[in-house]
């Protein structure tokens, strides 16, 4: 197949807020720096049904989406060095150049490379897209396009991993686990000792939690409007339970009350701007640092009272948890199979391809926290 145009399925979202169609796919050969990879297991993770519903201001229909995959290089396009045919990879929708000026600052694990193109949903060298249906270009989505079963991505956006590693669930290092672990280790560098607020219990919440335990924070409060969401919480750490609808008062009242004065870390893994204040708030005057991990629809603001900052607490946010994705996602990939990190209990449901749009409906039931897919 190498150098050919290969014809596989694919789930396109031609419209926001429509089933995905699995369609016949022409996924065209590598270019010059890419790369061609067989996707075998691909998770949905909260962020894809976001652009898939029209709030994302960047996101472009018809495309594939899907960014939390791992697959097999099929094959390299010219001047690939570091993956070929046969390796066993996590597409990363942050690129790692180690050249430009992010790479190079050592502040961030943001990349200036390609990214103003994977927004644009087209390759960084032509600006075209490598995928088309009966001749009609279809966008790529995060530079990843994981739900299809061949994908073309920029070699700066692949991580090489452990071949051993089991696929079927390695594929979550891609985006939700790491997203958590990160944004407490790399974020907020939790000590510890810690007070911890953690807002929204999905996969990212989860994993911040876990995070906080390895960091040996003293105590977790998860902060979630479902409360069946507890009892699955604290076997990833979570130590207490408030639900918002239990009061009258502002949650963040609430926590600061809990707290004597309010938490030293706080994460918002939602998505929705009044928490992302409220989690602001209920930070300790003085030092509290909340951090943003939610993704927040178009055209939405964040807001507080200078006060709040100028009284010491520190308002940030995280991509990816901070982790630099071609160095770091293999080092995660390590951890798991030394069972320093969990990967298999985030993975509660599994489907064929096929059955793509339920894994949509699944994640909006509340018992789901990934959904697997076999490709
Ligand atoms: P999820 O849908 O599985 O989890 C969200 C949780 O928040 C659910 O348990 C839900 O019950 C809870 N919730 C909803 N509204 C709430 C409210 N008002 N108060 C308290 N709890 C509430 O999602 P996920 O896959 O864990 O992703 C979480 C967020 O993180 C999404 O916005 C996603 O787009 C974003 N994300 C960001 C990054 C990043 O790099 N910054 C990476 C991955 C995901
Ligand atoms: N396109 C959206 C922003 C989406 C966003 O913030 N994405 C997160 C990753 S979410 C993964 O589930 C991110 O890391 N962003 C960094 C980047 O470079 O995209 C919008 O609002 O425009
Ligand atoms: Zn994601």
């Amino acid at each position: 197949t190498q150098g050919q145009v290969i014809t596989c399925k694919a789930a396109v979202a031609w419209e926001p807020n429509k089933p995905l169609v699995i369609e016949d796919v022409q996924v065209a050969p590598p270019q010059a720096g890419e790369v061609r990879v067989k996707i075998l297991f691909s998770a949905l993770c909260h962020t894809d049904i976001y652009t898939w519903s029209g709030q994302d201001p960047e996101g472009l229909f018809p495309c594939i989406l899907g960014h939390e995959a791992a697959g097999i290089v099929e094959s390299v396009g010219e001047g690939v060095i570091e993956v070929q045919p046969g390796d066993h990879v996590i597409p990363c929708y942050l690129a790692e150049c180690r050249e430009c000026k992010f790479c190079k600052s050592g502040k961030t694990n943001l990349c200036g490379k390609i990214r103003e193109a994977t927004g644009a949903g087209v390759m960084f060298g032509d600006r075209k897209s490598r995928f088309s249906v009966n001749g009609k270009p279809i966008y790529h989505f995060m530079g990843t396009s994981t739900f299809s079963q061949y994908s073309v991505v920029h070699d700066v956006s692949i991580a090489k991993v452990d071949p051993k590693a089991p696929l079927e669930k390695i594929c979550l290092l891609g985006c939700g686990v790491p997203t958590g672990l990160g944004a407490v280790w790399n974020a907020a560098k939790v000590e510890p000792g810690s007070v911890v607020a953690i807002f929204g219990l999905g996969t990212v919440g989860l994993a911040a939690s876990e995070g906080a335990k390895a960091a040996g924070a003293s105590r977790i409060i998860g902060i979630d409007i479902d409360s069946k969401k507890y009892e699955r919480a604290k076997t990833f750490g979570v130590t207490e339970f408030v639900n918002p609808k239990d009061y009258e008062k502002p949650i963040q009242q609430v926590i600061i009350e809990l707290t004597d004065g309010g938490v030293d870390y706080s994460f918002e893994c939602i998505g929705n701007v009044s928490v992302m204040r409220a989690a602001l708030e209920c930070c300790h005057k003085g030092w509290g640092t909340s951090v943003i991990v939610g993704v927040a629809p178009a055209g939405k603001e964040i807001s507080t009272r200078p006060f709040q900052l100028v009284t010491g607490r520190v308002w940030k946010g995280t991509a990816f948890g901070g982790f630099k994705t071609r160095t770091q996602v293999p080092w995660l990939v390590e951890k798991y199979m030394k069972k320093e990190i969990k990967v298999d209990e985030y993975v509660t449901h599994s489907l064929p391809f096929g059955e793509i749009n339920n894994s949509f409906d699944l994640m909006h039931e509340g018992n789901c926290l990934r959904c697997v897919l076999d490709m």
